[in-house]
């Protein structure tokens, strides 16, 4: 039976395409503060700001392709069962060719209903206006998890990573909640891999790849075709 790989990914993942992260410099939420632009609050207060922030992204995302650690990951499934868990908007994994790909917050590429969150629409790359309105009547919102809100898929994911044979971590700062918390659910003696430049929240028992993303997925992938990957 193949290997059941569950790949974790964040911002960090997307940064090599071009895609800015949150929390390094010059991120997204240096330019905007959290509770202006990624809060039920702040899209009651100020929809238009809302509205034109992910709008800008989502027009962003149009430009970009994924990369070659996006990539490598979808040509893993030539050989492997591999589950995205990713807490990012972006389509780039699908882009890539992932074919199980599981948004913890959302995706750009889809609009919601503001009052009844069970109707979503694909809108590809397309803004979202103030006064477009769904099917029912009330404004449109970018169909993507802001804080405070609840994860609808955390369940899914938290059913999914104890059955890991491998987990890989990749590109995440690893400080929201209840996504975080996912890598403790992995099962005892099961190799788990943290890819990241940059220093991370303690994962126990990691091995770290203090790499790039599509430096450190080409190297944990040659770590798995030389069966060298131990917990
Ligand atoms: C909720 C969508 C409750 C929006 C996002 C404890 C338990 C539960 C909740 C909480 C808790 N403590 C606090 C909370 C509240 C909150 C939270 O976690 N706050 C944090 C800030 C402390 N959590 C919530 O509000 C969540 N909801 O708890 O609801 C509830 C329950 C029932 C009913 C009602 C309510 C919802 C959180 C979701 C928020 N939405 N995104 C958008 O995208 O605009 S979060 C956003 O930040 C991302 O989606 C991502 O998940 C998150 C973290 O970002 P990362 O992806 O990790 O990116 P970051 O920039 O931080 O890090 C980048 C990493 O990449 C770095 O490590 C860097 O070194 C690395 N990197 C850089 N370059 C590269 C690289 N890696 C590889 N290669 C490179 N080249």
């Amino acid at each position: 039976m193949k290997d059941h790989i569950v790949v974790l990914t964040g911002a960090g993942i997307s940064a090599e395409s071009g895609l800015s992260t949150f929390r390094d410099n010059g991120g997204l939420w240096e330019k905007h503060s959290v509770y202006d632009v990624a809060t039920p609050a702040a899209f009651a207060r100020n929809p238009e700001l809302v509205l034109r922030f992910y709008n800008e992204r989502r027009s962003q995302l149009k430009t970009v392709q994924p990369n070659s650690a996006h990539r490598a990951l979808a040509t893993l499934e030539q050989s492997h069962r591999v589950t995205i868990i990713t807490q990012n908007v972006d389509d780039l994994h699908e882009r890539a060719g992932s074919s199980e790909v599981i948004h913890l917050h959302g995706e750009l590429t889809k609009a919601r209903s503001s009052k009844w969150a069970d109707h979503i629409y694909d809108i590809g790359y397309r803004p979202i206006e103030l006064g477009e309105h769904c099917e029912f009547g009330t404004q449109l919102r970018p169909h993507v998890v802001w804080f405070g809100e609840e994860v609808p898929m955390i369940e899914v994911a938290a059913d999914i990573v104890p059955a890991a044979d491998l987990l890989l971590i990749v590109g995440t700062s690893l400080q929201v909640y209840p996504a975080a918390g996912l890598v403790d659910l992995v099962g005892a003696g099961v190799p788990v891999t943290v890819i990241d430049p940059g220093e991370t929240a303690g994962v126990s028992r990691a091995h770290v790849i203090r790499k790039g993303a599509c430096e450190g997925v080409a190297e944990w992938i040659g770590c798995l075709a030389r069966n060298d990957l131990t917990d």
